[in-house]
């Protein structure tokens, strides 16, 4: 499998942190990537981003939830997504509050390296404070944070690193003691350590 690659984005560290606790690093070729300055990867993802995971077949996989669950099925250990139930919905409402934090995250990000007179204060103003508001409702359910590692915690992880990295003078975790905690911990994992975002 070759994987379309960035060191620096989020969603892709979702992918190579799944891939790592599952034990399938070792069988994706990773082809670095650089969306903002080549189209290259248009031939693989018609949107343009990375991740894009290529099948050995020739199929195509992406974004980021779909890889991860791709991956998650590959496998025969303890699953990351929960099959049904409660726990199912948890773990994949977690990825959805964890990946909308990235997504918030990165407008902000873009719209902060527009040129002076093209950005809007605003704007930035609102992404944030999305990012805000979904790390304060990890702050206050932390507790179900606790258990085998899901998806969620997976994508949460993958957050809190990309916020911590572009956004590092926020320090998100200083008010957020409980998620510092946890992150403190989760952060620990092998998986996480491998793939600490540079660029
Ligand atoms: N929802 C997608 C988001 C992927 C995404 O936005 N990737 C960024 C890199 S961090 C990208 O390739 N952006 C290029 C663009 O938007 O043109 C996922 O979960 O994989």
């Amino acid at each position: 499998m070759k994987l379309r690659y960035s060191a620096a984005s989020p969603y892709v560290r979702k992918v190579m942190v799944t891939a790592h606790e599952v034990g399938l690093v070792g069988q994706i070729q990773t082809v670095p990537t650089d969306v903002w300055g080549t189209a290259d990867v248009q031939g693989d993802n018609p949107l343009g981003k990375v991740p894009a995971l290529v099948l050995d077949g020739g199929e195509v996989l992406f974004d980021s939830p779909v890889i991860c669950e791709y991956l998650d099925s590959l496998h025969s250990g303890a699953k990351l997504f929960p099959a049904a139930g409660g726990a199912r919905w948890r773990a994949l409402r977690q990825q959805a509050q964890a990946d909308g934090i990235m997504d918030a995250g990165i407008l902000a990000r873009l719209e902060g390296n527009r040129k002076d007179g093209e950005k809007s204060a605003g704007w930035i103003q609102r992404q944030k404070a999305a990012v805000a508001r979904g790390l304060d409702v990890f702050e206050q359910a932390v507790a179900e944070l606790d258990g085998p590692i899901t998806i969620g915690q997976i994508t949460l992880g993958c957050a809190i690193g990309w916020v911590n990295f572009r956004f590092a003078d926020d320090r998100v975790l200083d008010k957020r003691p409980a998620l510092a905690a946890w992150y403190a911990k989760f952060s620990a994992r092998p998986s996480m350590v491998a793939t600490v975002p540079k660029g």
